[in-house]
């Protein structure tokens, strides 16, 4: 329990593997109570949010994991009960419960209601030193209206209840068992957290994420919030049963990777593993454990997964740098030993050597150092070199002994490493015959006539006959038309000499004038507004990705400078009498329709069908510019129901093109009406993800995102 909460002692025998250690409470440090703790909540578990919450559960679950890796824990169970309350039951030696000899309270006690103390058990095996801050047990009772630690401590049963904190009294022995172990029951405060709802699909994958890198304990996810209740005539009686999911790998990281990989068509058949102790610091002194498991794969793309300590450190850091220079390096001895490179050849790149690679690389070790942004970057200069030293042996020697898994590898990032190669050559070929001379500007562009590219603007459309309305309703001394027409060229999968082949993104290269990649030179943009003009439709949100992706990928400088902008054309003209007005989604034309109708004095009714009927027909109309009519047609087809007010008139925009010049002027070209949205690259890490989702080869991920993101779509042109 008192993992998070010391401050580490200094040792006199270091020890890192698991290590029997006798403990007692005079060991425990005591600091300061729990009112910090409920003041700033964020400070100990990150933020009062859904993250907040779950943290809650991680920071009980890590003690007993903690009690599980250093080899006297099999089992944790985690339950969500009914009422918002979670209980965590391990089979571990169970939280001492004698007294401090000096503070005359039990060990128990002061864990859950004091925090920063810790004991010398701190200092045996390795912790998972849990979480955003290293808080624990004391923590999570502070933000609980209720906390309940029962334990069992042959031969007796020891139980403390608390309120916000406090003791409700003392440690009491309740009854006899056979057995050791802890229970941890709590029910979070829902006057801190936002919403105390938990959510089992979260709780799932983190501790499935836990399962795989601590091999062989058995998690038990129970969902017990809403049994299932049925009686069994075979049984003869009630039965209640409850969701549960069972985590138990025997393989660790090799059944992650394994995991991982699975469907793909794999390199090397034969996972390479390696989990060893390694002596750091200056003497040897200290100890890591180091475990690695790679494989290959037929994709361009990698996953590197690293830990420290359980902890996933997406920003990576010193153990990654160390695999990586390790990888680089071994793969380029052996490729060179044995043939599969000349001498005369470059070496293999860091780039060509993950080529396709998957792998998870998690070590443990004392007093993690965490830094970057969220914490999730281990610095801890010792882990490269411990890293870097145990790949380069056991790396080399799984190379010699699998000689078949390490031709499938070498013939796979010598691929990678040509392609690259020959990439580079065709794009240097491509940007010296000067494809993008800014001297010739494209015959589709209908340029400005202003040389002044502050008070320029670019509006990029889509299709032709969008680009004919725009011409005609632009301001031509500072509005410049660029037509695109059809898709443009996926990006994302493309490298930079294909992308240049494509006409499209050539007119659109040399139109903003900056060249691109080695060449790019933003003081050479000849607009400062960049304008994607695209439908209110589904392939005009298609084009507007594709042409987001290519600018994050390629431009990112001109999204950091604040040059690109989405228009944002009306959904709708609405018109009543000599008045129109233009809306720009469903929810401002329902507000302006029920604006209208109070002023008609139409009410509206749950059943507008049988107002319909006694409406005279005629009164409404809904009718695409296309000529096509929705209207009713008398058989009480529920068609645009709540549109019917008298004298009112909608018409639904499909297309830019089917505006005419002074409509789009009016709505999305003139600045002083028009509606702009800047593009911003705070987000660029989100959107990135995004574009990978919808455009990188992977396509499972792809289908996912568009199935649950379906329902957001809006417009569906249908
Ligand atoms: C310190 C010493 C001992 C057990 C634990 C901590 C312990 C803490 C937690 C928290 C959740 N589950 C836990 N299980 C064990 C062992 C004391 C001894 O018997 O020597």
């Amino acid at each position: 329990m008192a993992t998070k909460l010391a401050k580490k002692q200094p040792q006199k025998e270091p020890k890192p593997g698991p290590e029997k250690v006798s403990y007692s409470a005079k060991d425990i440090q005591v600091l300061e109570g729990l009112e910090p703790v409920r003041k700033r909540p964020g400070m100990y578990i990150g933020s009062t949010g859904p993250e907040g919450l779950h943290h809650l559960i991680w920071e009980v679950f890590d003690n007993s994991l903690d009690e599980a890796m250093a080899g006297y824990a099999k089992n944790i169970e985690v339950a969500l009960l009914p009422d918002n309350q979670v209980r965590v039951t391990d089979d571990g030696r169970g939280i001492p419960t004698d007294p401090h000899p000096k503070l005359k309270k039990s060990a128990l006690e002061l864990a859950a209601t004091t925090l920063h103390a810790g004991g010398k058990f701190d200092s045996g095996a390795y912790k998972v030193s849990g979480g955003l801050h290293g808080v624990g047990l004391s923590v999570v009772n502070a933000l609980s209206t209720w906390m309940r630690a029962e334990v069992h401590r042959k031969p007796d049963v020891f139980v403390q209840e608390y309120k916000i904190g406090k003791p409700t009294g003392a440690v009491k022995k309740v009854g006899k068992t056979s057995k050791t172990g802890t229970i941890i029951t709590f029910r979070p405060d829902a006057s801190i957290f936002a919403s105390t709802d938990f959510d089992l699909t979260t709780i799932l994958n983190h501790l499935r994420q836990q399962a795989y890198l601590t091999k062989g304990i058995k998690i038990v996810i129970r969902d017990e919030r809403s049994p299932l209740k049925y009686f069994s005539k075979r049984q003869n009686k009630e039965i209640t049963e409850n969701l549960s999911h069972t985590f138990y790998f025997e393989g660790g990281i090799v059944s992650y990777v394994d995991f991982l990989n699975h469907g793909q068509e794999v390199k090397n058949k034969n996972i390479f593993y390696v989990g060893k102790d390694v002596p750091t610091g200056a003497t040897g002194q200290n100890k890591m454990f180091v475990e690695v498991a790679l494989q290959y794969i037929e994709e361009l793309t990698s996953r590197e997964l690293a830990f420290a300590n359980n902890i996933h450190t997406i920003e990576g850091g010193m153990h990654i740098t160390g695999f990586r220079s390790s990888l680089t390096r071994i793969l380029n001895d052996y490729a060179r030993k044995n043939g599969f490179i000349k001498e005369k050849d470059d070496n293999l790149s860091g780039e060509d050597v993950r080529e396709g690679l998957t792998v998870v690389v998690s070590i443990k070790l004392k007093d993690p150092q965490f830094e970057g942004q969220t914490k999730a970057k281990l610095g801890t200069p010792d882990a490269r070199t411990a890293v870097e030293t145990i790949m380069n042996t056991e790396f080399s020697d799984w190379l010699e002994r699998n000689p078949n898994d390490a031709r499938s590898v070498l013939e796979k990032v010598i691929l990678a490493s040509k392609a690259r190669l020959a990439a580079k050559a065709a794009r240097e070929t491509v940007l010296r015959k000067g494809a993008l001379d800014g001297m010739t500007l494209p015959g589709k562009l209908a340029d400005c006539s202003s040389k002044d590219a502050s008070e320029s603007e670019l509006f990029i459309v889509e299709g032709d006959s969008a680009g004919g309305s725009s011409k005609g309703a632009r301001d031509r001394r500072t509005q410049a038309i660029l037509p695109l027409r059809g898709k443009i060229l996926n990006v994302e999968k493309a490298r930079l000499d294909k992308m240049l082949t494509s006409e499209q993104i050539r007119n659109l290269v040399i139109a903003m004038g900056t060249a691109i990649a080695e060449e790019f030179d933003l003081s050479q943009l000849r607009y400062h507004k960049i304008i994607i003009m695209t439908d209110a439709d589904v392939d005009g949100a298609h084009i507007r990705t594709l042409l987001l992706t290519m600018f994050y990928r390629y431009f990112p400088q001109i999204i950091e400078k604040g040059h690109l902008y989405i228009a944002q054309p009306p959904l709708y003209k609405i018109q009543k009498g000599s008045h129109h007005w233009y809306v720009y989604n469903d929810k401002e034309k329902e507000k302006l329709l029920e604006q209208l109708r109070k002023e008609a004095g139409v009410k509206e009714t749950k059943n507008q069908k049988t107002k319909i009927k006694s409406q005279k027909k005629g009164d409404w109309e809904v009718t695409p510019v296309d000529g096509s009519s929705v209207e009713s047609t008398g058989n009480d087809q529920p068609v645009e129901i709540e549109e019917k007010v008298s004298g009112v008139s909608i018409q639904r925009y499909k297309g830019l093109g089917e505006m005419n010049p002074e409509q789009l002027w009016e709505t999305t070209l003139n600045p002083a009406n028009r509606v702009l949205f800047q593009v911003g690259i705070g987000n660029a890490q989100e959107a990135d993800k995004i574009f990978d989702i919808l455009m990188g080869s992977e396509v499972m991920p792809r289908r996912k995102f568009i199935q649950t993101h379906a329902k957001d779509v809006q417009n569906l042109d249908i």
